[in-house]
């Protein structure tokens, strides 16, 4: 049986604690329409797209040749009219509509449209935070997108709660592509690497970095990621060019494997899946550059297990997050526990990887509930066994999991 005072006073010091969201697909304010918000936009997130699907069964090209708003009434149609929202997703909505003041008695798609505003404005970006209790956002900010560099040159005007990240997974995996694009850019590269391309490539960051200073560089894989990589130009980049420029700027590397990109394209975003990837590269990273620091955020749940292992076993291994399918009540609690139970406080507990404003709410409203509840269990067996828990010590152990273990990790003051 848990103390109830235990309990009580973990939530607490998890519900007061700040959390630095430190990875989203949220922009800063000044960005424009990248921004998203508002409830067509939090019906149109591709969770409940490809979860509208298996409800309406409607053909995909119809369905994308409706407007935002219509997509958004089709989807809450099928999840909400018609289907009780049960999934992580679908309750996500209710939940953030309940603490935007909805009455989730009867909500309808009006009342919701009524309550999320489609305008950022200071007010009310500074009113989601305070409800998910969030500091500081990180975006994915992709040099490719010309939507967006074309803020790049303010960004240091921007609002500082959020922070750049660079995203080169076009630069990783699709090189042969974006070649072309940076040759039209001035730089010269071109797509066998040859001649001054490395050179290049590392100037071309180099540049990146000096616009938007972000505090990691990442990239997405599948399970193709191997180590040495010897066929492709990933290997050769990764090596001559992103390791070097990381460890020279003091800069981690955040690598996402696991996603197994446009299984079924037709549903656009909503068509990536997962696959199970090799632990190993990762490692091998870890042990070949000590001097580099990784972040790590696997897709697989048959992946976990052995990350958290590769942790204990090199100090320069950041386990991050509990990445979109991992994302649920069940799994959030697995991983956290096997996470505490190998590391201890030593890792980064959750992101967001919102794509809309009020996701936020909803996202850290249940990373805490699932602290809170294997936090007490922790503690309890501590303090079954004598050892004090305080207040203090609660404090300082959710601060880590929550901000302290990234913040130190990439070296942000
Ligand atoms: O690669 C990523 O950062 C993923 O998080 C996204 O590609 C994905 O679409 C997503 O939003 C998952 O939560
Ligand atoms: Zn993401």
């Amino acid at each position: 049986m848990v103390n109830e005072d235990l309990a009580s006073l973990v939530a607490r010091v998890v519900s007061e604690t700040p959390a630095f969201d430190m990875h989203t697909h949220l922009y800063a304010p000044e960005m424009g329409s990248l921004l998203l918000c508002g409830a067509d936009a939090a019906l149109n997130f591709h969770y409940l797209v490809s979860e509208s699907f298996r409800v309406h069964h409607m053909p995909y090209r119809k369905f994308w040749a409706l407007s935002k708003a219509q997509r958004a009434e089709v989807v809450w149609n099928a999840l909400f009219r018609d289907t009780s929202p049960v999934s992580e997703a679908a309750s996500g909505v209710i939940e953030m509509a309940r603490a935007m003041g909805c009455d989730t008695d009867r909500l309808t798609l009006t009342a919701l449209r009524e309550t999320l505003s489609d305008v950022p404005t200071a007010e009310y970006i500074s009113r989601i935070m305070n409800l998910a209790n969030v500091t500081h956002i990180v975006m994915t900010n992709d040099p490719f997108d010309d939507q967006e560099t074309a803020f790049w040159q303010a960004m240091d005007t921007m609002d500082k709660r959020f922070l750049a990240s660079l995203r080169i997974d076009r630069l990783m995996n699709q090189y042969s592509t974006v070649a072309p694009v940076l040759a039209g850019k001035g730089y010269d590269v071109d797509p066998s690497l040859s001649g001054r391309s490395i050179a290049e490539l590392r100037r071309f960051l180099e540049d990146c970095a000096d616009a938007v200073h972000p505090v990691y560089v990442a990239f997405s894989a599948a399970d193709d990621l191997t180590y040495p990589e010897e066929t492709g130009p990933r290997g050769r980049i990764l090596r001559e060019v992103v390791l070097p420029f990381c460890r020279e700027r003091g800069i981690p590397l955040s690598l996402m494997i696991g996603a197994r990109r446009r299984v079924n394209p037709a549903l656009h975003d909503a068509g990536d899946s997962v696959v199970q990837a090799d632990v190993r590269p990762v490692e091998s990273l870890c042990a070949d550059y000590p001097d580099n620091r990784f972040l790590v955020s696997m897709l697989a749940r048959e992946n976990q297990h052995a990350l958290v292992v590769a942790a204990r076993k090199f100090h320069n291994l950041m386990p991050f997050g509990c990445w979109w399918f991992v994302n649920t009540d069940t799994l959030v609690e697995e991983i956290t526990r096997m996470r505490l139970e190998l590391l201890g406080p030593t890792f980064v507990a959750q992101h967001s990887d919102a794509r809309v404003l009020e996701h936020l709410i909803y996202k850290w409203q249940r990373a805490r509930r699932v602290l809170t509840r294997v936090l007490v269990d922790k503690y309890q067996s501590l303090q079954d066994s004598g050892w004090p828990v305080t207040e203090e010590v609660v404090r300082r152990d959710v601060e880590r999991l929550f901000s302290g273990n990234f913040k130190q990790f990439v070296g942000w003051a």
